[in-house]
């Protein structure tokens, strides 16, 4: 049985629409620590984290939204992560828009190096948050920290110096793809990320990719981040999210790909990102996203061991 931190990341500068500081809440109303522990885990939760204080930042780019607000909140994420990864527990990440994962994929990539392991990061997610801050054509940083995690350039201002550590590009997977922007297609190509659209899902199935991406962590002894956007989940489920794209993963596709990252036993750390409870329909994408984290911590039909693939 694991024992298992919650930690409130409400930030929602990150995102183009307002709502997503209202995610902790929703996860600890909709009972997530009480699922958890009904699989016989440890559940601490620690509320939440509060965003530094950075005093003036000035943007590189005037079409950036929020940028001081969003390097405050990853200032202060980045120590937490970094804290957390040293454990003894799992840290669960409690969004918020996916703007946080500029404090925790970092604080976990900085953790990692400390302990001379390599961190890998699995991204699911309908969009490839690839954009420098150049690049963004939309000024909303959540679209961002995949590349500001992959130690690409320009975003100094975030934690106001250089990346204490980067994540190997190579050691990146993102499933889910339906929406990626024209530079930013271009920086993927460049980089050594492995991304599967879509259509990647229809034609090999969510299994054959995430297991291929599962061995790769398991034979190199790394550590393993999960980053889950709401919108990798198709909107006829999952509409509470500020950026719907039709054809997303189906109920199944979502738990098969949770069944099988409980079952490698490899996950350290877990995002929960982008869930809009003001745009929610009675609690439904709330409620499906604590059953997606309940299949990744255990819950299962009929038993199967861990580390079973
Ligand atoms: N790629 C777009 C942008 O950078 C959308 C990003 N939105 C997300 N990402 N929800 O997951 O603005
Ligand atoms: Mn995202
Ligand atoms: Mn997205
Ligand atoms: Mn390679």
């Amino acid at each position: 049985m694991a024992n298992i931190v919650l930690l409130g990341a409400p930030i929602e500068a990150g995102a183009g629409r307002r709502g997503c500081a209202m995610g902790p809440a929703a996860y600890r109303t909709a009972g997530l620590a009480e699922d958890l522990r009904a699989l016989g885990h440890t559940v601490t939760d620690l509320g939440d984290a509060v965003p530094d204080d950075t005093g003036p930042i000035e943007a590189p780019f005037s079409h950036l939204k929020a940028l001081p607000t969003v390097a405050g909140w990853t200032r202060s994420l980045h120590r937490h992560a970094q804290d957390l990864a040293r454990g003894p527990a799992l840290p669960i990440y409690m969004g918020g828009d996916h703007a946080l994962s500029m404090g925790t994929v970092t604080g976990h990539a900085a953790a990692a190096a400390e302990l001379g392991r390599p961190q890998f990061v699995l991204w699911l997610d309908a969009h490839a948050d690839f954009n420098t801050l150049e690049s963004s054509p939309s000024g909303n940083l959540h679209g961002t920290p995949l590349a500001f995690a992959c130690g690409q350039e320009g975003f100094d201002s975030m934690l106001g110096g250089p990346l204490p550590a980067s994540i190997d590009p190579h050691n990146v997977c993102i499933i889910g793809l339906r929406s990626v922007d024209g530079v930013e297609r271009d920086l993927l190509r460049a980089s050594d990320v492995t991304a599967h659209d879509m259509r990647a899902i229809d034609e090999h199935g969510i299994a054959t990719l995430l297991k291929e991406f599962l061995n790769r962590v398991a034979a190199a002894n790394g550590l393993l981040h999960v980053s889950l956007d709401v919108d990798f989940i198709d909107p006829e489920i999952a509409p509470a999210v500020g950026t719907t794209v039709p054809g997303g993963a189906t109920f199944r596709e979502a738990h098969l790909a949770m069944e099988i990252l409980h079952d490698s036993g490899l996950v350290s750390s877990l995002d929960l990102v982008e869930l809009n409870p003001f745009l929610d329909i009675r609690g439904l994408t709330a409620r499906l996203m604590l059953d997606l984290t309940a299949s990744l911590f255990g819950r299962q039909v009929l038993d199967r061991p861990t580390r079973s693939y």
